[in-house]
């Protein structure tokens, strides 16, 4: 029977280590639940990196028995892997290009073949269970290379491809030494996918700048295939967001929030640590918010969650160290005794405290330098079941281009956030009900099943397509 290869960097799925033994837990991410939908049925499954490195064999084969029983199939990375493909090239040199952040890239041959290699890796495993007639789904910016790779195996099987993060304009793009390789990769899939309009032109742009192709429209023609190139903006579980409201635990947390912040109106920010998420920036514009506006010390709280990531990472180290300075900077020059303007946490809480605070917060403040899509925006608005609360989000986050209802800023303008923050606090009932309707009907609908039907269906569409072509 025909299935659904998944393939990602990581499995959903969280491993932890106890006197030498381990457990698999599923990990619920927004793309895990959507895509349970798929990956769960029959024998479909999801190939990927279990986030641990294993290396005794006896281990390996356990841990690959009870993932199978999952429909889970790891792909084991050694620490140099990690360190080369994981971290080196797709961390220190897709990611930042790929974000704008240019000058943060090192372009290391170390770290290409290392990519290269892992890809590979990826493919050899992925054939070990792909038949003739099977979908495979390919996700995000570590596996570049592998659409390409499958193709030159299996010339007529099924390949989407989806980018998570943003695709770069071509003057950025071309910066990277292996740029032809990373494209011509990416075109073998039959169809690709990104969340906004600019992504999809970016990636046109620049494959018909760097490859002997015919584009016409987003179609492209190479090597005697076509290629279709789409825009899928990404959704949320929105019902999930939506009832935690009523969950005991996030009531509880609730009255909690309100014991605490009595006086208080709450800003909330939540992101991982990370450049692209303008997190310095943001606490600039709060800090100019109570030098400019002294009404509001003591009277409004920015309550900061920042989710350590990569911090082996240089420029991660240095960014978190500087938020530590930039917090106590604000919290030395404006609390009171019984107020501290910035309460920051460098953790990751369960995601019922994060609905509890989404459920609280008057303003959800997100304003990255770039995001792909930018989940926490949508999660904030599917929360909001009394319509009220306003979200300011930069226009450099994919979300920016559906949810227009909220208060859009250019996150480079630290002016700008902070007239957008009082803007917020002052907003009327009526219009903040307003947006937030709007924004709730757009979440609701474009959802996360939504889009993984969307994408699916388009796929075996463009195959439709295809084969119709090559019986002509
Ligand atoms: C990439 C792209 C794109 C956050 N803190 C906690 C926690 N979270 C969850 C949020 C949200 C997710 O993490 C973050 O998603 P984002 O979309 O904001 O950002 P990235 O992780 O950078 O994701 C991005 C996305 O892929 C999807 O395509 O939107 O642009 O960069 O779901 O809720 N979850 C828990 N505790 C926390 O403390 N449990």
């Amino acid at each position: 029977m025909r299935k659904t290869i998944i393939v990602s960097n990581r499995l959903p799925v969280k491993i932890t280590e106890k006197d030498g033994e381990f457990s698999l837990q599923a990990s619920e991410g927004g793309l895990a639940t959507g895509l349970g939908s798929i990956y769960r049925e029959g024998n479909n499954i999801w190939l990927g990196w279990p986030g641990q490195e294993i290396t005794d064999p006896k281990q390996q084969e356990k841990i690959t028995r009870q993932l199978r029983q999952m429909n889970l199939m790891p792909v084991f990375l050694t620490q140099e892997e990690i360190n080369n493909f994981y971290e080196g090239f797709s961390n220190e040199t897709l990611w930042p290009v790929f974000h704008y952040m240019a000058v943060y890239a090192r372009y290391d041959q170390g770290y290409w073949d290392a990519y290269y290699q892992v890809n590979k890796k990826f493919r050899d495993i992925v054939m070990q269970v792909a038949e003739q007639g099977d979908i495979i789904w390919i996700h995000d910016y570590q596996l570049l290379l592998l659409p390409g790779m499958l193709r030159a195996e299996m010339p007529e099987i099924s390949i989407g491809f989806f980018n998570h993060i943003p695709f770069p304009s071509y003057e950025l793009f071309r910066l990277i030494p292996w740029r032809a390789e990373l494209v011509e990769g990416m075109l073998g899939a039959d169809l690709l996918g990104f969340h906004t309009f600019d992504d999809t032109r970016h990636f046109l742009n620049a494959v018909s700048r760097i490859l002997p192709v015919n584009t016409s429209a987003n179609v492209v023609s190479y090597n005697d295939r076509t290629v279709v190139v789409e825009t899928f903006p990404m959704g949320i579980d929105f019902n999930k967001f939506s009832a935690l409201g009523n969950d005991p635990g996030v009531k509880h947390q609730l009255q909690n929030l309100q014991e605490n912040f009595q006086q208080e109106r709450m800003v909330l920010s939540i992101d991982r640590l990370d450049y692209s998420k303008g997190i310095l920036q943001r606490l600039q514009a709060f800090e100019l918010l109570l030098q400019l506006h002294p009404e509001y010390v003591g009277k409004v709280v920015l309550y900061m969650i920042v989710v350590p990531s990569r911090d082996t990472v240089p420029q991660y180290k240095e960014l978190r160290d500087e938020i530590d300075k930039l917090v106590g900077n604000i919290n030395a020059r404006f609390r009171t005794l019984s107020w501290h303007p910035v309460q920051y946490f460098y953790r990751s809480f369960p995601v019922e405290v994060l609905a509890a605070l989404y459920n609280y917060a008057d303003i959800c403040l997100v304003t990255p330098m770039r995001d792909g899509m930018n989940l926490v925006s949508k999660e904030y608005v599917a929360s909001r079941n009394n319509n009220d609360g306003v979200l300011i989000l930069s226009e450099m986050a994919g979300a920016s281009k559906e949810l227009i209802d909220a208060i859009i800023v250019n996150p480079n303008n630290i002016g700008a956030i902070t007239r957008a923050i009082v803007d917020a606090l002052n907003m009327p009932l009526p219009e903040q009900q307003r947006r937030m309707k709007q924004m709730r009907q757009l979440v609701s609908k474009f959802n996360i099943n939504h889009w993984v039907k969307l994408f699916m269906t388009r796929l075996e569409e463009v195959n439709e397509m295809q084969q119709n072509m090559l019986a002509r």
